[in-house]
């Protein structure tokens, strides 16, 4: 490849300048990316795509035709929307358990902090302890914090087997969605239950019936995001503290010359968050110091970055595909991973450098990789033996090889529901005062993550400056934020990019107009900013003129989020094909049928600009509907 060559196709993938930078390295050094595997996948499998091949059992695999020939049918004699509902329903509870199981994880580290067993752990937000005890009818009053900790962390755990079939966060919604979900047969009743349910219905011979599986796909998503993925966020908040606002910065300028660079990635803040705290100690940074090096820089990368970043400031190096990246600049001394959207490439990339991956949870052990377990009675000991590996990593850094881009972007994150509520003085009356007088349109949650399919942030982007300069507001969670991060969008000076209406309620909050809410768990930070408004106003939440969007999805987690936004109400366009196009049906049902039932529906847009479109015009049927 010509410099000119490399040039052109580092821009081509994607869009911010210090990610190119680094794809250019990457290129003239010939170390392999997702976009290379990606290139060489090509081209992928049309029934795969279509989401009409089905590998349940061992009669299989069939490839059914969509067009109805001969081999309309699996040897099951299961037909296309059977196969079609039933994949989906397969990835969707896929992405449902591993939010969830995140979840059960920190309510464990929650109820072992409440028995003295955690190290490095304790209640920080006593306050919205008491708030969520109380919903789950735990008395508080004249209690130790511990004892109502315990009482919490045990209730939320029967919950995920529940006796009592039902989700005590769900009642958050409002009764008007939550007829809707009684009505149709979707209130979910536990976590774990809708789960084994949904892998009972693909088994072969069970559900056949393509609307009765994806009435479950929405009753399993249901139980992801009032349920899995709300336990994560609140449990989260009350060890680690709520979101308030806080300014950073982004990009991969944020890795140092001089110092131990240590990317934390995943999606736990488990034992990321005990790392942070633990580098603070005068120990390791003697430890630092006696090993000749500056200090340790610890950059975030995908939704753990989103925890730390939004809760103690740390500066988040990338999104999904910035893994690869984050190493090829030749300055990591350490990757630390947990769980979720880790390529298992990664121990390879690092080989072609000095970095040492660091896998560190019993699911997610990665051949080429450092073991360290965590776990929650020893997580300070386990972060200091990484801290301690890293640092004496760093003189392996090879000084000739590494490049760092210039220039980090600043972001303001922090803006949990209790943040903005409370920005708003308690109230969401001045918000829905300034959506009412059509200052702001209405508002998006734009979330999910990166995609090779699509030029890196390019939907997420586009996207977000369109939308506020319709003066519709933006939040955002997951890599959608990040990336809105690294092209400047998450300031308070973003207000300029904004249309009026917006630009002016803005600049009297001093906030930007694109929200970061947090990490993907966190899109349960929306639904109860959703609900709250809804309650407000006396509606369900789908009447409220608000929308979803993941215009770069991946991951079986953004199938559960986008079927939970529109199971709740929210109208939800996807950038990124689902693999559901083989059923005319399924297509029918997730597009049309479903705003019978819950004024709401999928889209499919690639094109970020028509996805305003979308956005809008959805805004503006349902502010018609409240007249307004
Ligand atoms: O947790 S890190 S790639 S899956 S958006 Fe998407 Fe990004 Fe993964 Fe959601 Ni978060």
């Amino acid at each position: 490849m010509t410099n000119q060559d490399i040039r052109a196709e580092a821009e081509r993938r994607a869009s911010d300048r210090t990610d190119q930078e680094i794809i250019r390295k990457t290129l003239e050094e010939g170390v392999q990316t997702a976009w290379d595997r990606f290139a060489l996948q090509q081209p992928q499998c049309g029934f795969g795509q279509l989401g009409v091949c089905c590998n349940n059992c061992a009669m299989g695999p069939c490839r059914v035709d969509p067009f109805g020939g001969k081999t309309s049918h699996g040897v099951c004699g299961a037909d296309v929307d059977t196969i079609v509902a039933r994949n989906l329903l397969d990835d969707l509870c896929v992405g449902a358990a591993a939010h969830s199981d995140h979840g059960r994880e920190v309510v464990e580290v929650l109820l072992k902090t409440a028995e003295g067993e955690a190290q490095g752990y304790r209640i920080t937000d006593t306050e919205k302890l008491k708030l969520v005890a109380a919903e789950y009818g735990i008395a508080t009053e004249g209690r130790d914090n511990l004892d109502i900790a315990r009482e919490l962390a045990i209730g939320i755990l029967e919950e995920f087997g529940t006796l009592k079939n039902r989700l005590q966060l769900s009642e958050r919604a409002p009764e008007q969605t939550r007829e809707i979900w009684r009505k149709t047969g979707i209130m979910p009743r536990s976590i774990d239950r809708e789960i084994v349910e949904a892998m009972h219905r693909v088994h072969m011979g069970v559900d056949a019936d393509y609307v009765n599986l994806l009435l479950h796909a929405m009753r399993t998503s249901l139980s992801d995001g009032w349920g899995g993925s709300m336990a994560a966020t609140e449990c989260s908040d009350i060890l680690f503290g709520t979101p308030t606002p806080v300014t950073s910065v982004t990009n991969l300028a944020t890795l140092s010359h001089d110092k131990v660079n240590i990317v934390l990635h995943g999606h736990n803040p488990l034992l990321s968050q005990v790392i942070v705290n633990t580098a603070e100690e005068p120990e390791i940074k003697k430890m630092a110091e006696d090993k000749g090096v500056k200090g340790i820089n610890l950059v975030g990368m995908c939704c753990t970055g989103n925890e730390l970043l939004m809760r103690s400031g740390i500066p988040i190096a990338g999104s999904f595909l910035d893994q690869e990246l984050a190493i090829a600049t030749g300055a990591v001394e350490a990757m630390i991973v947990d769980y979720q959207c880790i390529f298992p490439s990664v121990p390879a990339t690092a080989g072609c450098y000095h970095t040492k991956v660091i896998t560190t949870s019993t699911k997610t052990k990665i051949i080429g990789s450092i073991y360290m377990e965590f776990n929650p009675e020893n997580a300070v000991d386990t972060a200091k033996e990484i801290i301690r590996l890293a640092i004496e990593n760093y003189p392996n850094r090879n000084r000739d090889r590494v490049r760092i881009p210039e220039r980090p972007m600043k972001v303001m994150a922090g803006f949990s529901e209790e943040t903005i509520r409370k920005a708003l003085g308690g109230t969401y009356k001045p918000l829905i005062d300034a959506i009412v007088a059509g200052k702001i349109l209405g508002c998006v949650g734009i979330v999910g993550c990166n995609n090779p399919r699509i030029k890196q942030d390019h939907g997420h982007i586009t996207l977000a400056k369109e939308l506020i300069r319709r003066n519709i507001l933006v939040v955002e969670t997951g890599c959608a934020a990040i990336a809105c991060g690294k092209a400047g969008l998450l300031v308070p000076e973003a207000a300029e990019l904004a249309g009026e209406g917006l630009a002016s309620v803005c600049k009297l909050l001093g906030i930007p107009p694109v929200l970061h809410m947090g990490s993907c768990v966190d899109c349960s930070r929306i639904l109860v900013l959703a609900a709250n408004i809804a309650k407000e106003l006396g509606v369900g939440i789908g009447d409220l003129p608000i929308g979803g969007a993941a215009p770069e999805w991946y991951s079986q987690k953004a199938i559960s989020i986008g079927t939970y936004f529109v199971a709740s109400g929210v109208y939800t366009v996807l950038g990124i094909p689902p693999k559901i196009f083989g059923s005319q049906n399924v297509l029918n049902l997730l597009a049309e049928g479903v705003k019978g039932i819950t004024n709401s529906a999928f889209a499919v847009e690639p094109d970020p600009m028509k996805t305003a479109d979308l956005l809008e015009a959805e805004i503006n049927r349902k502010r018609k509907a409240l007249n307004i």
